[in-house]
């Protein structure tokens, strides 16, 4: 959010994107990738396919409503991007997907909470109080290489990234994992990037799915709302598989307008996706069923792991020191 808001922001402080620039942005990206996950739904079932670039929006002329200057394309691909190290260019975090920048067209929802209006960065608080202790501290001179390596290694705990399980399984716990791919917080591909990293370490989707499964909700929002069927029961899901040990095969999610159910949708484990058997409505869960395959497994950022496994190590050479401390 932070790398957002300064990506939003001209080295003045005046803002580039506009709340109604979002809208325009998120009207693109859907045009471009709606259809191409086999429905057209106004949802983009997984933005990971989505090739959306904010270029093609960029003015012929004068600037009006439809289109973005030079300055806000670039602005919007950073966003996209995320934070970069500046040293190195790897990615330190993912950025906002597309789908998330006003979804379902609303400016109220997206990434204006963040980046439109706001006087500084959001949640400096973190980074003063927390990370450095200095409430004078200045923004300005924050170093996404220097900075970065000094809040993972004084605040380690701050990064639940420890892909090994094993001590968690073993005593018989499940873990339910869901986020929406509209999402304009935290990226879903945090969440992917954390199965892959899980199955990666206890060897596969099978042995991972025995008891940690993860749910993408195409068009939600953060945990809510949005476009996307968003409201499903997922503690009851949780109850019957430790319970009875019946682990959810999906969970069938619905949304509302005005209080009217107008849409379901199962939501499915990833890596399964939820297919449309290509008749009847797609607005209706029954006419689709979870299937495996049918688009590549994505290549998760292998900086961005390989950071989070650094982490994940520090976090438990750390616990291990307090035990011995103990
Ligand atoms: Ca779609």
């Amino acid at each position: 959010m932070t790398g957002s808001w300064i990506a939003n922001h001209d080295e003045k402080g005046a803002e580039i994107l506009t709340r109604a620039k979002l809208v325009t942005l998120n009207k693109a990206a859907i045009a471009a990738c709606d259809a191409a996950d086999g429905v057209s739904d106004g949802l983009i079932a997984d933005p990971r396919q989505c090739r959306f670039d904010p270029g093609t929006l960029l003015c012929k002329g004068a600037e009006e409503g439809g289109c973005l200057t030079a300055v806000q394309v670039a602005a919007a691909r950073k966003i996209y991007a995320g934070p970069r190290n500046l040293r190195s260019g790897e990615a330190v975090f993912p950025g906002w997907d597309p789908g998330s920048e006003a979804p379902g067209g609303d400016p109220k929802l997206g990434w204006t909470a963040y980046i439109v209006g706001q006087p500084e960065p959001v949640r400096l608080e973190l980074w003063k109080y927390w990370a450095f202790g200095d409430p004078g501290f200045d923004w300005h001179g924050f170093d996404f290489d220097r900075d970065l390596a000094f809040a993972d290694e004084k605040m380690p705990n701050m990064n639940a990234v420890d892909p090994d399980l094993r001590r968690f399984r073993d005593r018989g716990g499940k873990l339910l994992m869901y986020f929406g791919w509209a999402d304009n917080v935290s990226s879903a591909r945090l969440g992917v990037d954390y199965y892959e990293s899980v199955a990666r370490r206890l060897g596969g989707d099978r042995k991972t799915q025995d008891f940690f499964r993860l749910f993408l909700a195409p068009g939600m929002g953060h945990c809510q709302g949005g476009p996307g069927p968003d409201s499903f029961d997922a503690v009851s899901a949780l109850d019957q598989w430790v319970e009875q040990g019946l682990a959810p095969a999906q969970l069938v999610a619905t949304h509302r307008t005005n209080g009217l159910v107008d849409r379901t949708r199962p939501l499915c484990p990833y890596p399964q996706r939820a297919a449309w058997n290509g008749s009847g409505s797609v607005d209706e869960a029954a006419n689709f069923a979870c299937v495996t395959g049918g688009w590549p497994r994505p290549a998760s950022d292998a900086a961005w792991l390989a950071r989070v496994q650094e982490i994940a190590a520090t976090q438990r050479r750390a616990s291990v020191g307090r035990l011995n401390a103990n």
